[in-house]
């Protein structure tokens, strides 16, 4: 595999979802990967961020990386803005996107809602940044969660379009990465909905810092069914939920789900020994597992974020890293776009 590349928003509560879809994969990653890790605070301001807390947050993310074990040693961990390439690529980029591309994107129509013509035009253009981020270091592969494939779908849009146009190879083609058991970690108060910083209920979720207390407390009432736990039979013959299962019992799904991410099993082995139990029952294991797998991470995640004059420089290091990489792909599609450089 060639080089990895992938992102999170300084957007606060950082979540279980966060955890589970991309920051536990980086960690993974980075053993034989040539991994990029970026906290992208850009993406971050296509809506309002109060100033002060976009800059906790991007702290806070950085921490949660170092926390989680992702190792600066070993990658390159920053903060976006400080690598100007994103956003002049982007610009080219912008050029090469075609409306009716972004008009298709539904995470756009998601957070724009029914005020789609007061959304900012960086909430539109969002995918475009995105594109740059990953091409601005020919990445090859980039993990995220169910809910990127298909910006990560235009991505590749927009690199076979630039190559195209312009009769070069220059960027590969990047694939996603989409793995571990838990790609699509659902709210815990209505299975149907992605888990997600922005839900206004803090039951919804779990939050990396939440305390034992406060996780024990909001697996204890999250949404269940009245039925007993499904058993292995439930799963299709690759050890899947099937859609239909799925849509009847969600949030059932979706705790088995987080039980398997956490305990690194597989799916079929953790309804296997839960098969017919009560929720109640399920619920106790389950918050167990959570407070001795996120506490430490938890904690650890407090002590950096206070440690601001170490997690900056792990983030200045890590641009300057990043800014000889970028700079010679940037100096590559101006000459192929055909910018003077004197
Ligand atoms: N619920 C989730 N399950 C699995 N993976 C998830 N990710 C996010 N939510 C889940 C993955 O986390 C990475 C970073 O996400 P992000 O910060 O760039 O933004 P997001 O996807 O917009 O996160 P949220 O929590 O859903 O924020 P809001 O509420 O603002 O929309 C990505 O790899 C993502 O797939």
């Amino acid at each position: 595999m060639g080089r990895i590349f992938s992102g999170v928003q300084p957007t606060g509560n950082l979540h279980l979802g966060n955890y589970l879809g991309a920051i536990q994969n980086f960690v993974t990653l980075q053993q034989d990967h040539d991994c990029i890790y970026c906290v992208v605070d850009l993406h971050a301001v296509t809506v309002w961020q109060d100033p002060a807390e976009l800059t906790h947050n991007t702290r806070e993310v950085t921490a949660a990386y170092l926390a989680a074990g992702v190792d600066p040693g070993q990658c390159v961990i920053f903060n976006q803005s400080q690598v100007s390439a994103h956003a002049e690529l982007a610009w080219v980029l912008n050029c090469v996107a075609r409306l009716g591309w972004l008009n298709r994107m539904t995470q756009f129509k998601e957070k724009a809602g029914k005020h789609k013509e007061n959304a900012s035009v960086g909430l539109y253009a969002y995918p475009n940044l995105m594109a740059a981020d990953i091409l601005a270091y020919k990445a090859t592969h980039v993990p995220v969660g169910e809910d990127q494939k298909q910006h990560l779908e235009l991505t590749r849009d927009i690199a076979q379009k630039f190559n195209n146009d312009y009769g070069t190879d220059c960027f590969p083609i990047p694939e996603p990465l989409i793995f571990g058991a838990a790609t699509r970690v659902m709210s815990l108060r209505d299975g149907r909905n992605k888990m997600s910083k922005s839900d206004p209920s803090d039951m919804s979720r779990i939050n990396m810092t939440d305390e034992a207390d406060a996780i024990a407390k909001k697996i204890r009432k999250a949404r269940t069914d009245p039925d007993p736990l499904p058993g292995p039979e439930a799963l299709d013959a690759e050890g899947r939920i099937p859609a239909e299962a799925e849509q009847a019992r969600p949030e059932a799904y979706n705790l088995l789900g987080i039980y398997a991410a956490l305990v690194d099993r597989p799916l079929p082995e953790v309804l296997g020994e839960f098969e017919g139990a009560q929720f109640s029952q399920f619920k106790e294991v389950l918050t167990d597992l959570a407070v001795t797998v996120l506490g430490p991470v938890g904690s650890d995640m407090k002590r950096l974020t206070g440690d601001a004059a170490y997690v900056d420089g792990v983030l200045k290091a890590g641009a300057e890293r990043a800014r000889e990489i970028t700079q010679p792909i940037l100096h590559e599609v101006h000459d192929i776009v055909g910018f003077l450089r004197a």
